[in-house]
């Protein structure tokens, strides 16, 4: 071992904790040697068959990605190489959901070849913006949680952390979104039509899972063929985690099922050779579709055996990676940690228990000892209605020796409440892992926190509030289990990659050291009182936002004057993150205007992007109220070129980075209380721009990063919307409030709805008559309060670029670098381990 190394190591195996960690990873780069015109060109040939000089722009990609793919390959090697050898602690991070987006230009900065790639983009004349068009975006994901999950994998990656994404490899994605008639239509995300440049199937290393029955999915409804036990196999596919400098190459593992090869035809078929290869194709349908739903448990038996194939595939995988290393079972929480991203996977526990109890034949206290110490959970969520709870009786039929474990589990901790709090029954209902009644189910929250060591929260208010209220008794019985990890977001996705501009005048003032230690960015803080450096930040936005404008033009046909204030709010389509206080905002305005023509009042565009969740029928009302008012605004000469309403379909990953880095005003604007965490909020922070948001989630955090003086908070309390539950009437804002009844008339006077008259009575219904549950009426005054100073703000461009970069100066300390370096020091006890 050289001494260079020997300091590293002893240097990572001291360790102390997160901002140590944090310190230490920010090393220097590893070089490459760099692609070249060679390997294209043989890729093109070889792979592709094509004359390199009659190729269209598809092919150009994928010979490119190949390129970059060859580059890292060994690298990537080594990293596994190295792990072997040094027999690491391990972690493992399981998640049904990783929203990766594009990964093309992603690799090519992180592995720090932008110098080589320009040279081929030169000497080959290439249209680079076109070639990265060609990727489809991976959306396995819905949202915040699957991003969280892809960031995570970029920091653990960036700090070389032996770490492991496993998830699934669906064949598509979450739908594709487009507008018709103002109605959201839903297609079908087929990405993997062609060949996948990144993954590498690994055959050899497939496992088998077990299943209590057989099932088939027939017209979309999943059936269980009871006594009739089957196997299924999971073929992992693997993607490379470059970590930023290039020097660790992880790996992301997705499962894809399959039906055994010497699935039982004789038996199966009696001589009908069709029916029984239809058998077989119900196993691959398995892992054929992402579910679109992101708050709501729509109870489907096809996800729950989604979920327990991830788990099992998983589980065998890394047992049997720890095995080939270490001959103790005693010793697995010394080399594995498992954190399970929210509920979806927290089949762990029991197929865990299933794995230490009938495999290792250890004792039931032994196994239950390493399968807690071994597992962690997050949540996501305080809605009751997105908790998971699944049947009893699919666990009977799929997965019979879970329900015997998980029963055994729930008596002992019954047993203990009961001897630790004699006489309180209505406690051992509530922390019990059977909910009673009829149609009895499985609480998986209360699996997961029982069967862990670690329950955090994504945000301090969301970890409090999952504590003294979601899970309260629980938390009472295991204290010393509950932590919370506010989120943060990968630095050089969101701010090096999609803001190169911004990027380029940060690093220019203070160097580029923030890139792996975004604390530093500091040092902007003294630079708010420069002229020529809030000069240089107004002139990234500006080049932002035209790039932005240009290429809306050019796609859609749209144009926005980037000029005026971009106003964006952009996430999933649901009631509690209050869309349509937004859009009640915008009404308000322009009935101002409408009012009086003459009204001064600064030109904004207001952006809408987002999902609905196909079964959603009030947030596809939300969308179709957006896109009217869109179009009524268009068509309204008076306000024309003063109000503009942009709703932009599709929104993904790829949508965001162009988004994200030309908005001037970020919308946060949730009921308190309900948003675990946000992380769009991070994104549009370290981007410049200035939030106006209720205190809600990491919205608080950062606003306390930032002062509050520059952040524009308003609305309820998340305490003020508890207590409100015995007051709150909504009429009160309509009777006393002239524009919210205003506002509210508009919405069902059929002025946005011509062509389809009381199409949007349901809007009016949940604001008003149905009690308005997220209490938009309650905080819309304070919202158009805040918009005013926030515009008055806009009008003295001086002081708005101050809080611009004091906001940039403060966003440090959500990288998802530090949240991960909080993971390690505090929940997985995890160290880097350098590749040399
Ligand atoms: C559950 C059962 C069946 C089918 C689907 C689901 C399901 C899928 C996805 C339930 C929830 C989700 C996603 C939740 C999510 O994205 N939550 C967000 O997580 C972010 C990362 O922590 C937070 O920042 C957001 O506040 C939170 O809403």
């Amino acid at each position: 071992m050289n001494s260079d190394r020997t300091r590293t190591v002893a240097r990572a195996l001291r360790m102390p904790g997160a901002k140590e960690l944090l310190r230490q990873y920010a090393c220097g780069p590893v070089q490459f040697a760099g692609t070249n015109d060679a390997l294209y060109e043989r890729h093109l040939m070889f792979d592709n068959v094509v004359d390199p000089m009659a190729i269209g722009p598809r092919e150009r990609y994928e010979a490119i990605a190949r390129s970059v793919r060859d580059i890292l390959s060994q690298r990537w090697l080594r990293t596994e190489h190295t792990y072997r050898r040094e027999n690491p602690k391990r972690v493992y991070y399981l998640s049904l959901e990783f929203l990766i987006g594009r990964s093309l230009a992603n690799n090519v900065m992180n592995l720090l070849c932008d110098p080589v790639v320009e040279r081929l983009i030169e000497d080959k004349g290439l249209d680079w913006l076109g070639v990265l068009e060609q990727e489809p975006d991976a959306g396995l994901g819905n949202g915040g949680l699957g991003r969280l999950a892809a960031c995570f994998l970029d920091s653990m990656a960036a700090m070389q952390i032996p770490a492991m994404g496993y998830g699934l490899r669906y064949e598509y994605g979450i739908f594709r979104q487009s507008i018709r008639d103002g109605w959201q239509n839903e297609q079908p995300d087929h990405w993997l039509r062609r060949p996948d440049p990144w993954e590498v199937a690994r055959p050899q290393e497939q496992v088998e899972v077990r299943l209590g029955c057989s099932f088939e999915v027939r017209g979309g409804t999943f059936g269980a063929i009871p006594g009739q036990p089957s196997v299924l196999l999971g073929i992992p596919y693997d993607r490379p985690v470059v970590g930023f400098g290039g020097k660790t190459i992880n790996t992301l593992r997705l499962w894809a099922a399959a039906a055994p090869e010497a699935f039982d035809f004789h038996e199966f078929s009696a001589g009908d050779f069709v029916g029984a290869l239809a058998e077989r194709l119900s196993a691959e349908t398995l892992t054929r579709v992402l579910y679109p739903d992101d708050s709501t448990n729509m109870g489907q038996g096809l996800r729950f055996v989604q979920e327990y194939f991830l788990v099992a595939c998983s589980l065998a995988d890394l047992v049997r990676r720890f095995r080939q290393s270490n001959s103790d079972w005693r010793t697995l929480p010394d080399k594995v940690a498992i954190q399970l991203n929210d509920t979806h996977p927290s089949l762990a526990v029991s197929e865990l228990m299933r794995i230490l109890l009938d495999e290792a034949r250890l004792g039931w206290d032994e196994a239950w000892d390493l399968t807690r110490q071994t597992l962690a959970y997050t949540n996501h969520t305080l809605l009751p209605e997105a908790l998971e709870k699944w049947p009893l009786r699919w666990f009977e039929l799929l997965i019979p020796r879970h329900l015997d474990i998980i029963l055994e589990i729930n008596r002992r901790l019954i047993e203990d409440v009961r001897a630790r709090f004699p006489g309180d029954e209505g406690k051992v209902e509530r922390v019990s892992l059977v909910e009673e009644g009829e149609g009895r189910k499985i609480r998986m929250a209360n699996l997961a926190i029982v069967g862990s060591h670690s329950t955090n929260g994504v945000a301090a208010i969301h970890s409090g509030l999952l504590r003294t209220m979601t899970v309260r008794d629980l938390a009472d019985l295991f204290a010393e289990r509950f932590n919370n990890k506010t989120n943060g977001v990968t630095p050089r996705r969101w701010l090096r990659l999609a803001n190169p501009a911004l990027a380029g005048i940060i690093t220019e003032a203070i160097g580029d050291r923030w890139i792996t230690d975004l604390a530093d960015l500091e040092k902007l803080k003294p630079l708010a009182d420069d002229k020529s450096f809030r000069e240089a930040i107004y002139k990234a936005k500006h080049s932002a936002k035209s790039h932005f404008a240009e290429w809306l033009r050019l796609t859609s046909g749209v144009s926005v004057d980037p000029a005026l204030i971009f106003d964006s709010q952009v996430k999933r389509i649901h009631e509690y993150k209050r869309q349509l206080l937004n859009a009640l905002r915008v009404v308000v305005l322009y009935n101002r205007l409408r009012e009086d023509p003459d009204l001064e009042m600064t030109p904004r565009t207001f952006f809408f992007a987002g999902k609905a969740a196909p079964a959603y029928h009030l947030a596809k009302l939300i969308i179709k109220f957006l896109n009217n008012l869109a179009g009524t605004i268009d068509g309204d000469p008076v306000v024309r070129g003063r109000l503009k309403v942009v709703f932009l379909p599709e929104y993904c990953v790829s949508l965001a980075e162009r988004l994200i880095p030309a908005t001037d005003v970020s919308n946060q604007i949730s009921t308190a209380g309900f948003e675990a965490s946000g992380t769009s909020n991070m994104k549009f922070m370290m981007n410049g721009a200035l939030t106006l948001g209720t205190r809600d989630g990491a919205t608080i955090e950062m606003a306390e990063a930032a002062g509050e003086d520059n952040f524009f908070l308003f609305g309820l309390t998340a305490e003020q919307v508890a207590d409100s539950r015995g007051w709150y009437n909504p009429h009160w804002h309509y009777d006393n409030e002239p524009e919210t009844r205003a506002a509210l008339d508009l919405i069902s006077s059929d002025h946005v709805s011509r062509y389809e008259p009381g199409v949007f009575g349901p809007l009016r219904d949940v604001l008003l008559t149905h009690g308005d549950h997220y209490r938009h009426l309650a905080d819309l005054a304070d919202y158009l309060a805040a918009d005013r100073r926030l515009l008055e703000l806009y009008a003295d461009p001086d002081a708005w670029a101050r809080k611009v970069i004091l906001n940039i100066a403060a966003s440090g300390r959500f990288s998802s670098d530090r949240t991960i370096a909080e993971y390690a020091a505090e929940i997985w006890d995890a160290k880097p381990c350098p590749v040399q």
